[in-house]
């Protein structure tokens, strides 16, 4: 039997392992090392008296000091008071402990309870019996498993931390990238403006050359009109000469037809 199956077998139960004086808190500790195949019958006497009666056979008993810690199923001695007290260790340190008690903690026979104790003051540990049949499971000092937390959190930051840092650079390496894509594209679009600018100065400078061949041709067709209307005169002007020889050429004839005719008359 574990102690937690003692402990779930009598907690808040009245419990008179020897049928004397009621529920005392030696008949739960009886009780307890009787489960554990210990004989209890006999001269055990007041609880206070358990560091020289209970020290039997397959029972060790160990003086309390500053830095001893109980194991768990250890029966702990307490002095003090009238017949001092008796309970069962469940876990603790040096300085406070879980104990299964009875009888406790005003000793008006009170059942089967879970209480925390210190090791000192009006009842006060003078050392507890170790039942060597009894083997728990090796319990953890705390700080062991504060240590083991905090190694586990150390590593976790470690893991988090590395996490991070391979982030970091993969963003670094990204951006780097990024930044390299961005340059050439710069670099091309300087490219492209360059040859776009020396295009718009070839157009511009088409088009003056345009403008300028406008330009002579508008002067060449003025001159041209000129030409023009200076020939449409003469022409008009030689019209006139034409008609006027044209008369004299028929008043000619008409005076030479006469002058034949009066030859003729002759
Ligand atoms: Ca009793």
């Amino acid at each position: 039997m574990t102690l937690q199956e003692f402990i779930n077998q009598w907690n808040g139960k009245k419990l008179d392992y020897d049928n004397y004086a009621g529920n005392q808190c030696v008949d739960l500790t009886k009780k307890w090392l009787s489960g554990l195949g210990y004989s209890v019958t006999g001269a055990w006497g007041n609880a206070k008296d358990w560091d020289k009666n209970g020290n039997r056979e397959g029972l060790t008993w160990i003086a309390n000091t500053p830095s001893g810690i109980p194991k768990e199923g250890d029966i702990m001695v307490f002095g003090g008071g009238s017949y001092g007290h008796v309970d069962i260790f469940i876990s603790g340190d040096i300085n406070s402990f879980k104990a299964f008690d009875q009888n406790y903690p005003n000793g008006k026979l009170e059942p089967c309870g879970i209480f925390t104790h210190k090791y000192t003051g009006n009842l006060y540990v003078k050392g507890w019996l170790r039942p060597d049949k009894y083997n728990p499971a090796p319990t953890v000092d705390p700080k062991d498993t504060r240590i083991i937390e905090l190694e586990a959190q150390v590593i976790d930051f470690q893991a988090r931390e590395d996490d991070a840092k391979r982030k970091l650079e993969a963003c670094e390496k990204q951006t780097n990238v990024t930044i390299v894509r961005m340059q050439t594209d710069i670099d091309n679009l300087n490219s492209d403006k360059k040859s776009l600018e020396a295009n718009l100065e070839a157009i511009r400078s088409s088009l003056e050359s345009s403008k300028q061949e406008n330009n002579q041709l508008e002067d060449t067709n003025i001159q041209l009109s000129s030409k023009n209307s200076t020939l449409r005169k003469n022409i008009i002007e030689l019209e006139k000469k034409l008609l006027e020889c044209e008369k004299k050429v028929v008043v000619k004839s008409f005076w030479q037809s006469i002058l034949d005719f009066l030859k003729g008359v002759k």
